[in-house]
């Protein structure tokens, strides 16, 4: 499951990922030929209350992956790097819109403005993916004059829908296709179908403003499988570099109470569809990502195939319980720790303990 990071030009998506994937900055504007892939650790308050009550060697949070593009030469700014093989396989976008001043790095439309560069990057969203359902279009209608084989049908049908849509420059994610639909439509990463977080990049003077408060934006915020956020690139930065006490100690000169870096990644995380289960001991407290709705069995089998193949029960308790109690025995004393089966989907926020034989 990866987060693919797009935008104009000169948006600060380099420095984000950077930022968001714990590298630090050489000081060089980026200007690589190939997309970079990084790993974000996941906040999780949970997490952290869970290590304290086991005090493990180790402990391992949830991760979100992200992929930047490469940059973009200066002749072909305007042409965005949507099409990229890399963020056609990624799952989410995650869109930077510029909204910081800085006259010593052009913005390429020539002016701020990150609704403009939103409804932009979204028209060339829907242009790429109707030039992909036409081709395909094409090529069944070819196919079904030669031989009608319904599972052809079924697909003409499909992308007929997808293709009015497009034509009336809706986005596909707002299109509400089920499951079915959704499975025949992934190998072709259609870029206006996965969910998008917005990511406003905002100048230092302005980290105190909601980049969002106008009413233009209150059509947007409505629309489905979206996600809005504020950061500021320079500032998120600047914390990175300090550490501890004096992290709370300027973000309280800042006014500022949370990590914008850390709404993102958990927005992210979100978007993606995950909830983390956790596992606990004296060795290792740890985040697992799981689709929502995921069978107890196949949650097993993210940790290890043999818990998969050998599953027997799993031992299921919320992960507030467990820290009321203080131990999993005394969930089990107060029947708060349940025996589920296989078909068990496991929920948000429960300590899953397995037991299996192989
Ligand atoms: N003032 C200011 N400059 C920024 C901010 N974010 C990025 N930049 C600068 O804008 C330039 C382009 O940033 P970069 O991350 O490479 O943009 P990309 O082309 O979208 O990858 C760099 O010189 C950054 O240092 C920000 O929040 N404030
Ligand atoms: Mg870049």
């Amino acid at each position: 499951m990866k987060v693919g990071i797009l935008g104009l030009a000169a948006s600060g998506k380099s420095t984000l990922f950077r930022l968001l994937t714990g590298q630090r900055s050489t000081g060089a504007p980026a200007r690589r030929d190939t997309a970079q892939v990084g790993v974000a650790r996941v906040p999780d308050p949970r997490l952290v209350a869970l290590s304290a009550l086991y005090e493990p060697r180790k402990e391992t949070p949830a991760a979100v992956t992200y992929v930047d593009v490469p940059g973009i030469p200066e002749e072909h700014r305007r042409e965005t790097a949507f099409n990229l093989p890399e963020m056609r396989a990624t799952d989410v976008l995650m869109v930077v819109l510029r909204a910081f001043a800085d006259e010593a790095v052009p913005h390429p439309m020539g002016s701020l403005d990150p609704l403009r560069d939103l409804r932009y990057i979204e028209e060339e969203f829907i242009l790429q993916d109707q030039l992909v359902v036409e081709k395909r279009l094409e090529r069944i209608r070819r196919d079904l004059a030669k031989r009608k084989a319904p599972e052809l049908v079924r697909e003409l049908e499909l992308l007929e829908r997808c293709l009015t849509v497009l034509e009336s420059e809706r986005p596909l994610r707002a299109e509400g296709f089920d499951a079915e639909d959704h499975k025949r439509l992934r190998g072709f990463t259609f870029l206006s179908l996965k969910p998008m977080l917005v990511a406003v990049n905002l100048g230092e003077a302005e980290i105190a403003s909601d980049p969002f408060s106008d009413e233009c934006w209150a059509e947007w915020r409505e629309r489905p499988q979206m996600a809005f956020t504020q950061v500021c690139a320079t500032l998120e930065g600047e914390l990175a570099e300090l550490d501890g006490p004096d992290t709370a100690a300027f973000m309280e000169d800042l006014g500022i109470t949370d990590r914008a870096l850390d709404r993102v990644i958990r927005e992210s995380y979100r978007l993606l569809g995950l909830i983390s289960f956790f596992t606990v001991g004296e060795d290792e407290c740890r985040a697992w990502s799981v689709g929502s709705g995921t069978p107890a069995v196949e949650a097993g089998g993210v940790i290890h195939s043999d818990i998969q193949r050998g599953f027997i029960r799993a031992e299921v308790v919320p992960y507030d319980e467990l820290l009321g109690a203080g131990s999993l025995a005394t969930c089990r004393q107060r029947g708060t720790l349940r025996l589920e089966g296989k078909t068990y989907p496991v929920r948000d926020g429960e300590v899953v303990h397995f037991r299996f034989n192989v």
